[in-house]
């Protein structure tokens, strides 16, 4: 049996994993929600619920980014440490957003939310370079899924402004270079969980859309 050394083997990249799961990523990123916030149609409800779970959401993703941090090389400080307080920054945002609506935010996560806030607990126990692909998909989802309906009307302007502006691009971007850097010297069984990370957080995003698109508060 002939045994390829890794190296002679094509090593995994983000831009592949948007390839290979085209569909699963459109339905990450593409949602009626999306697209109701920028014909100005979305209900109250169905925005305020997105708001508070995504506040809860984002106070958890702050903790996996922190862990992410933790084992991550120091070369890759910089970019994890400009993400870590942009989203400490957020946080603060999103307790205005609330206060202007009179949301109460000291509330329960609905399943979807914890669900997605288990698993991003879960990456802790993965090798950096999926956590890095993780972490990339995630805040990629979000990049384009705000981007790409365009402009939107008020009061969602700013809302599509945060994750869609040419900065926020960037880093994303920075965040592609740094899983792609890990995983080019990543073993096939590294690369395979990588994929599963991808996946899953592509399934999350479209079931953090549906739960705030159908479920009431
Ligand atoms: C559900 N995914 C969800 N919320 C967010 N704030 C982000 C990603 C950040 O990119």
């Amino acid at each position: 049996m002939l045994i390829l050394p890794k190296k002679l083997a094509m090593s995994l990249t983000c831009n592949q994993l948007l390839h290979k799961h085209a569909q699963v990523w459109r339905e990450a990123t593409v949602h009626p929600f999306l697209e109701q916030c920028k014909l100005g149609t979305v209900q109250p409800e169905q925005f305020n619920t997105w708001l508070s779970q995504d506040y809860l959401f984002v106070i958890d993703f702050t903790r996996m980014v922190a862990r992410l941090l933790a084992v991550a090389p120091l070369k890759h400080f910089d970019v994890i440490l400009s993400g870590l307080g942009a989203l400490g920054d957020e946080l603060n945002w999103f307790e205005v957003k609330a206060a202007e609506r009179s949301l109460a935010l000291n509330i329960g996560k609905q399943l979807t939310c914890q669900i997605y806030c288990d698993f991003m607990y879960s990456l802790a126990a993965m090798p950096y370079p999926v956590q890095a692909t993780a972490f990339w998909a995630i805040e990629f989802a979000y990049n384009q899924g705000w981007q790409m309906p365009g402009t939107m009307p008020e009061p969602y302007t700013e809302f599509a402004a945060r994750w869609g502006n040419p900065g926020f691009t960037e880093y994303v971007k920075l965040l592609e270079k740094q899983a792609d850097e890990v995983l080019q010297d990543a073993s096939v069984t590294i690369e395979h969980q990588a994929e599963e990370a991808f996946v899953k957080v592509a399934k999350l995003e479209k079931d953090f859309w549906q739960m705030a698109f159908y479920a009431a508060q």
